[in-house]
């Protein structure tokens, strides 16, 4: 998981399978949106570039990351696939590992109940720069990932 130094969010274009046909929602969470909004943009950029239509992403924002899971049930029957979208920041207290937590086995169960692919674009930073530094900083754009992972497991 070492990803010091690396761009994440460079790849091979070619290796992407097509959208073409295909309806991608996206769940954002409003908390830290300095940092959600841009991976939201990066994975909507992504989408389209890859052949799904603008009005086949369609996108609904949830207070926070917590609320990511519930968000993308309530959308999961009316689309192949959902990537959520969230960041939550370490504190002083533990609140980021409950959170983190809870949204990744939300978003597993919902995967497997519902045999499509929910993507866990939730980043998990120390802090404040590591969040910057993969929402379009230094290490990419993490919705960028979650965009083409979404694409590959509708492949699959
Ligand atoms: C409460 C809270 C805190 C302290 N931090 C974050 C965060 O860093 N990122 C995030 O997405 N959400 C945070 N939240 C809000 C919770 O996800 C949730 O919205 C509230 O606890 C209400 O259920």
């Amino acid at each position: 998981m070492a990803t010091e130094l690396k761009n994440l969010s460079d790849y091979d274009t070619t290796s992407v399978p097509s959208g073409k046909g295909k309806k991608i929602g996206i769940v954002v969470s409003e908390w830290n949106n300095h940092i959600t909004y841009p991976l939201l943009k990066g994975a909507v950029e992504t989408l389209l570039q890859h052949g799904v239509k603008e009005k086949n992403i369609p996108t609904i924002f949830v207070p926070g990351s917590f609320e990511l899971p519930l968000g993308a049930q309530k959308i999961i029957e009316e689309v192949d696939a959902v990537i959520c979208i969230g960041c939550v920041i370490k504190g002083e207290t533990k609140h980021d590992e409950y959170i983190n937590h809870a949204v990744a086995e939300g978003i597993m169960k919902l995967n497997l109940k519902h045999n499509k692919p929910v993507i866990f674009g939730v980043l998990t930073p120390n802090n404040e720069q590591q969040a910057i530094d993969r929402a379009g900083g230094k290490h990419g754009n993490k919705g960028i990932e979650a965009a083409i992972t979404a694409l590959k497991m509708l492949k699959l």
